[in-house]
C-alpha cells in the first residue's frame, strides 16, 4: 500500500520489495505503541530477552551472531564514480559493480520476512540543519534501535514529503554470511546499501553510513561539517556555559567524557550532555560554529562503564534500553567487565552459555548499549534546539601511550587542522581486526570519511578565511604512560581539569607556553586540587620530546605520501613550519 505522496520514496520501496519479496511492507510511525509491539514481536521470537522489570523496566537484552560483532571496515565501500574522491584511507568499489553485487544478494533476501520502511531525521525534526533519510530493513532489532537513536516516523516522512530529498538506505540481513557481507555508499546518489550484517554501525544506516559517510562530502558541497564529535556544554560557577566538541577514535572514551561528573573540588561546575559521538557544524551569520547533534539516542560501548568511569550511563541505561552482547546475571540484569570486580555466580555469558572464563569474557569487548538521548541525567535540552549551540572549543584525542601531551592548544585555525589530521590513537575493539594497533585517524575520521582526506583537509582548511570567530582547536591525550606502563593521568571526571583551562584560554584568562608543537600549559596551569599526582607527573605529561617527535613529522610525511598532490599546500607548509622550529 503506498504511505506517501512522495513518488521516488513510494516508487523505491516498492521496487526493492519486488526484489527482495519480504512477506510485508511496515510503513514505521514512530509511536510508542508500535515500539511496544516491535519488542513484544521481537520477545516472541526469543531474539529478546526481558530484564528484570523492577530494576530494569522497559529493557531488553539481545544477542547477535556471533560473527557479527563489531563494524568490519574492510567491507566497507565508498563507492564514487571516481576512484580518486574516495581517496587513499578508503576502500572503494566502481558503483556499477557494487549494485550488481549488491543486487545479487538483495535478490529475495526478505522471503519469510518483514520489510520495515523507517522514515528518519538526522537532527530535530524542525532544523534547517537537519537531514532525513528512509531506511528500509528486514530486522527487527535494527528498527527499534533506530527508533532510540533517531527521530524517526511520520514527522520525518512528512518533512521528506516537503523538502522532496532524502538518503536512501537498503539493509538486509541477508544469510548473515560475512562472506557476503558488503556496506555501500554512494555518495553522488545519496544512497547506502548494507547486506549481510545486523551489527550496529553496520545495520543502523542513520549513524556512521548517513550521518558521517553520505553526510561528510554533502557537507564538503554545502559548506558545513560531519564530524565524529561529541558535544557538551561546561557551566562555571558563574553560570556561563560554554560548548565544546571533541573528536576522538571509537573506543577512547567519548561516551564517558560526553556525561562527566566534576570532581568534588569543582564546586558549581556543571557538564550538559548533548551528543556522544556525531555533530553537525555550521557557521551562521555571527561567524561562529554552531553544532547539532544529528542523533537522539547513546549506542555506547558497555565494557568498562562502571560507578568510577560513568555513573550517568549507568544511570540512563537501567530504563528503556536495549542491551547487545552482554552478560545476564541470576537477576536477569545485564554484566559486563569492568562492573563490579567478579563476575558474580551464575552468569549467563554474551553467547547465551553459563560463563566459563575458558570461553573468554562474559561480555563481548564490543557490546553496547542503546539509549534514549533523553534519558542521560545530565541532557541538555538544547539537542533539541533547531539552531544548535555554538562552540567555544573543538578537541582531537587518540589514545597514544607516549608522544602527544596531555592537551595542546592550536596557534591558530591551520595548526589546529594540522593537530587533527596527524592525531594517531590504537585500534579497538570497535571494529573487527587486532586490538592495540597504532594508526593515524585523522579527526576520528578514517572510517567514517565518505571522500578523499586531502579534500577533507582542504575544506577543514578552508574555514579560516570565512570567518575570525571560530573556535579554538586542543589536540588531548588522556592515555599518557609512564615507562611501567600505567597511566599516568586519571581520566574520567579528572578530564574536566584539562577542559578548564580550555575554557579560560577562550576567556583569555589563563596562560600558555609557546613550543615548536603548540602552547602548552605550565604543570602550575593545571588545578591538580585534591588529586593525588605530583609535579614531576605533571611536568611530564605536559612535556614532548624533539627527538621523537622528529621521528614523528617523518611517520606523518610517510602517511601523507599517498594522498599525493591532492593534499592542501597550507597543510604541508604547517608541517614545514613544525619541523623547521623542532629542528632549531
Ligand atoms: C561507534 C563507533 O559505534 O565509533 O560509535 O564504532
Ligand atoms: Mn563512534
Amino acid at each position: 500500500m503506498e504511505q506517501t505522496s512522495n513518488k521516488t520514496l513510494s516508487e523505491w520501496v516498492r521496487s526493492t520489495a519486488e526484489l527482495t519479496k519480504p512477506d510485508h511492507i511496515h510503513w514505521c510511525d514512530g509511536s510508542k505503541e508500535e515500539y511496544n509491539f516491535l519488542v513484544q514481536k521481537l520477545e516472541a521470537s526469543g531474539d529478546f530477552t526481558k530484564l528484570n522489570p523492577k530494576t530494569y523496566p522497559g529493557c531488553y537484552l539481545y544477542r547477535s551472531n556471533p560473527n557479527d560483532v563489531a563494524r568490519t571496515e574492510h567491507l566497507t565501500f565508498i563507492c564514487s564514480r571516481n576512484k580518486d574522491d574516495a581517496g587513499p584511507l578508503n576502500y572503494w568499489m566502481a558503483p556499477d559493480e557494487a549494485r550488481e553485487k549488491a543486487n545479487g544478494i538483495l535478490q529475495g533476501a526478505m522471503k519469510g520476512r518483514t520489510m520495515y520502511v523507517i522514515p528518519y531525521a538526522m537532527g530535530p525534526i524542525d532544523s534547517p540543519l537537519t537531514r532525513c533519510g528512509v531506511q528500509l530493513t528486514d530486522s527487527s532489532y535494527v528498527a527499534v534501535n533506530m527508533m532510540i537513536m533517531t527521530r524517526a516516523g511520520t514527522k520525518a516522512l512528512r518533512r521528506i514529503e516537503r523538502e522532496g530529498s532524502f538518503v536512501k538506505g537498503t539493509h538486509t540481513l541477508a544469510d548473515l554470511n560475512p562472506e557476503r557481507r558488503y556496506i555501500m555508499h554512494f555518495p553522488e546518489e545519496l544512497a547506502i546499501i548494507s547486506v549481510g550484517s545486523g551489527y550496529g554501525g553496520n545495520a543502523l544506516l542513520g549513524k556512521k553510513c548517513h550521518a558521517l559517510r553520505i553526510a561528510s562530502p554533502q557537507a564538503h558541497t554545502e559548506g558545513w561539517l560531519a564530524e565524529h564529535m561529541l558535544i557538551i556544554g561546561i557551566e562555571t560557577p558563574e553560570k556561563e556555559t560554554f560548548f565544546v566538541t571533541g573528536a576522538f577514535p571509537s573506543g577512547c572514551g567519548k561516551t564517558n567524557l560526553a556525561m562527566i561528573l566534576p570532581p568534588e573540588k569543582f564546586k558549581g561546575y556543571k557538564i550538559w550532555t548533548l551528543g556522544d559521538d556525531i555533530a553537525w557544524l555550521h557557521l551562521r551569520e555571527d561567524g561562529r560554529l554552531w553544532a547539532i547533534n544529528p542523533e537522539n539516542g547513546f549506542f555506547g560501548i558497555a565494557p568498562g562503564t562502571s560507578q568510577k568511569s560513568n555513573p550517568s550511563a549507568l544511570d540512563m541505561s537501567k530504563k528503556n534500553s536495549i542491551f547487545t552482547n552482554v552478560g545476564l546475571t541470576k537477576e536477569k540484569e545485564p554484566w559486563w567487565e569492568g562492573l563490579s570486580k567478579t563476575p558474580p555466580e551464575g552468569m549467563i555469558d554474551w553467547q547465551g552459555r553459563p560463563y566459563d572464563p575458558k570461553n573468554g569474557p562474559v561480555a563481548h569487548a564490543n557490546s553496547r548499549f542503546t539509549v534514549p538521548l533523553s534519558n542521560c541525567p545530565t541532557y541538555s535540552k538544547l539537542a533539541d534546539d533547531p539552531r544548535g549551540v555554538p562552540i567555544s572549543a573543538i578537541l582531537f584525542g587518540g589514545r597514544r601511550r607516549s608522544l602527544a601531551p596531555l592537551v595542546t592548544e592550536a596557534n591558530d585555525w591551520a595548526h589546529g587542522v594540522w593537530l587533527g589530521a596527524t592525531a594517531g590513537s590504537e585500534t579497538t575493539a570497535a571494529m573487527t581486526g587486532k586490538v592495540g594497533i597504532p594508526r593515524y585517524d585523522p579527526m576520528a575520521m578514517r572510517p567514517f570519511c565518505g571522500y578523499n582526506m586531502a579534500d577533507y583537509w582542504s575544506h577543514w582548511l578552508s574555514f579560516a578565511s570565512k570567518s575570525t570567530k571560530l573556535p579554538k582547536i586542543y589536540r588531548v591525550n588522556w592515555f599518557r604512560q609512564d615507562d611501567n606502563g600505567h597511566f599516568m593521568w586519571p581520566g574520567f571526571g579528572d578530564n574536566l581539569r584539562v577542559l578548564k583551562w580550555i575554557i579560560d584560554r577562550c576567556k583569555g584568562c589563563a596562560a600558555a607556553e609557546s613550543t615548536p608543537i603548540g602552547l602548552l600549559p605550565k604543570p602550575e596551569d593545571i588545578n591538580t586540587d585534591g588529586l593525588d599526582i605530583g609535579p614531576d607527573t605533571m611536568k611530564k605529561l605536559l612535556s614532548f620530546s624533539r627527538e621523537e617527535w622528529l621521528r614523528e613529522m617523518g611517520d606523518i610525511e610517510t602517511f601523507f605520501e599517498p594522498f599525493g598532490s591532492r593534499i592542501p599546500h597550507t597543510l604541508l607548509e604547517e608541517h614545514k613550519k613544525i619541523k623547521e622550529s623542532l629542528s632549531k
